[in-house]
């Protein structure tokens, strides 16, 4: 489909998953993280299996100065975005009392600012060529709030709010706006998360599989035309309280 497909953390979990499905499809993956060893092994993996061109960049989406340079680069090379998954995160499940405000900063500085800041990088050019697709992967925890994820619930409770708003701003436009919100996901988000094993001990047996996530984000950049609740908000899994 030779659609350029921009995804942030790229490198691990539900991004690797969503950059194989996308060049699948017949996308150009643009791949972004700060792990530029293992970006450089999924773009040569992506080349050979699927036989589309792959490209990928260092990113620490926490800098915004860095997310100019390199988006600047990326349409500068590719010529123009066509979908933007901002799906780099992370969180810890602490109470409040025992997080360090580094770490919150941290949370914010990635999960919201950073999805932002790629997202104005890549609007002008989607609103100028009236059609685009921004996809924000957010989480039931941006619906509901749980124990000991009060600070990374407030950061996908923003991430739910900025793109509900960004919607709106673009609702008479072909640009689409998209959340995404899994349940517990199958992957390394938890070696974060919950040093503990506590709430992946508890909620294993209900885990999404990210295949079946990328699955659902790849047939959402599909999509052509606005569809009844789509492209709007996703659902997936559900959200437990066993922390
Ligand atoms: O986790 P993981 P997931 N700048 O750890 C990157 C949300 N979610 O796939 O920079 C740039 O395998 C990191 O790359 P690197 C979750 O909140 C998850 O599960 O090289 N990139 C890696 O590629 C997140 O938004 C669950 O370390 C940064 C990627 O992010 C998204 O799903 C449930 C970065 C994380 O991959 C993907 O997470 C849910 C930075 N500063 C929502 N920091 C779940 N797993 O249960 C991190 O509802 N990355």
């Amino acid at each position: 489909n030779g659609k350029i497909v921009v995804i942030t953390g790229a490198s691990s979990g539900i991004g690797e998953r969503i950059a194989y499905l996308a060049a699948e499809q017949g996308a150009t993956p643009i791949l972004l993280a700060r792990s530029y060893k293992a970006l450089e092994e999924i773009a040569s993996t992506i080349k050979q299996r699927y036989n589309v061109p792959c490209a990928y960049y260092e990113l620490d989406v926490s800098n915004t100065v860095a997310v100019g340079t390199v988006f600047n680069q990326i349409l500068s090379e590719h010529k123009k975005v066509d979908v933007l998954v901002n799906n780099a995160g992370f969180g810890v499940f602490e109470n409040v009392i025992d997080t360090d405000l580094s770490k919150i900063e941290s949370m914010f500085d990635v999960n919201v600012l950073g999805l932002v800041a790629c997202t104005k990088m890549v609007l002008p050019q989607m609103i100028e060529r009236n059609t685009g697709h921004i996809i924000n992967i957010a989480s039931q925890a941006g619906k509901i709030s749980t124990p000991k994820s009060s600070v990374y619930s407030a950061t996908k409770h923003a991430v739910l709010g900025f793109t509900n708003g960004l919607r709106l701003e673009l609702a008479n436009s072909n640009v689409f706006v998209t959340a995404v919100n899994p349940g517990p996901i199958k992957t390394r988000f938890f070696e974060i998360a919950d040093e503990s094993g506590n709430y992946v001990k508890n909620v294993e047996k209900f885990m999404l599989d990210p295949d079946f996530v990328a699955r659902k984000v790849v047939n959402t950049m599909l999509i052509q035309k606005r569809e009844l609740n789509l492209p709007g908000w996703m659902n997936m899994g559900s959200i437990f309280y066993y922390l």
